[in-house]
């Protein structure tokens, strides 16, 4: 059976509602970033890189998001993963999945892991500073891509998932979420869909740790 090791509230809930979404057998494993479990010899057999998610097939671990999102998508079908059938819109939503993961994400790790990119501490306030400045222009972005239906294509994919979990963060960070009324529309339509209110039970969120409205 697959195995999804995720951490509450990581980016690891993009998988994990892809595959609730599809029906999919798995079993979630707990991996507490918070307590240091990545970093234990036992996950970084796992994954070497000591990073949510990952994925244990039969034939072996997969990580990295976008990898794991389009197994899931070749393996159950494509809701809340990444279209399959139309080359655009696949192409389409793995060009977002790759920029959030390359770049929106790694605004927030510029905050939250200064250790990432230097030993020297009296840089990280200026690292975090550098990505919030980030963040606010990749906010206004999404902002512009949410329209009244999904992101990537006619149907709800991981792009959409990716952009929900990233306004949860932005609001931990208390970033001013109020001006991005169409991305918080599109993070009301996330949330309630029950696969996703399934997997915000089982990692421990209520809807409103998301979206006030
Ligand atoms: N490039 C990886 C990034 C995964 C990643 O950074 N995951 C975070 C959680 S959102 C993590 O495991 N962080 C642990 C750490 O920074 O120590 C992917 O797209 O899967």
């Amino acid at each position: 059976m697959l195995k999804l090791f995720y951490s509450p509230g990581a980016c690891s809930i993009v998988p994990h509602i892809a595959l609730e979404e599809a029906g999919a057998e798995f079993e979630p494993v707990r991996v507490m970033l918070a307590e240091g479990e990545h970093m234990r010899p036992e996950y970084l057999a796992i994954n070497p890189h000591a990073r949510v998610p990952a994925l244990g097939t039969d034939q072996g671990v997969i990580t990295e998001n976008i990898a794991i999102l389009n197994f899931i998508a070749d393996s159950f079908g494509a809701a809340g993963s990444v279209p399959r059938g139309d080359a655009f819109e696949a192409a389409r939503c793995n060009e977002l999945l790759g920029w959030f993961a390359s770049s929106v994400h790694i605004s927030f790790a510029t905050i939250w892991r200064g250790s990432r990119f230097t030993d020297d501490e009296s840089v990280w306030p200026a690292l975090a500073a550098g990505g919030k400045a980030a963040l606010k222009k990749h906010f206004a972005e999404i902002e512009e891509l949410c329209a009244d239906g999904w992101l990537a294509g006619g149907a709800f994919t991981a792009a959409d998932s990716y952009a929900a979990i990233f306004y949860r963060w932005g609001r931990r960070i208390e970033m001013d979420m109020g001006g991005y009324p169409r991305w918080a529309a599109l993070v009301a339509r996330v949330v309630d869909r029950p696969a996703v209110q399934r997997v915000l039970e089982r990692e421990g969120w209520k809807r409103s740790d998301f979206v006030t409205s």
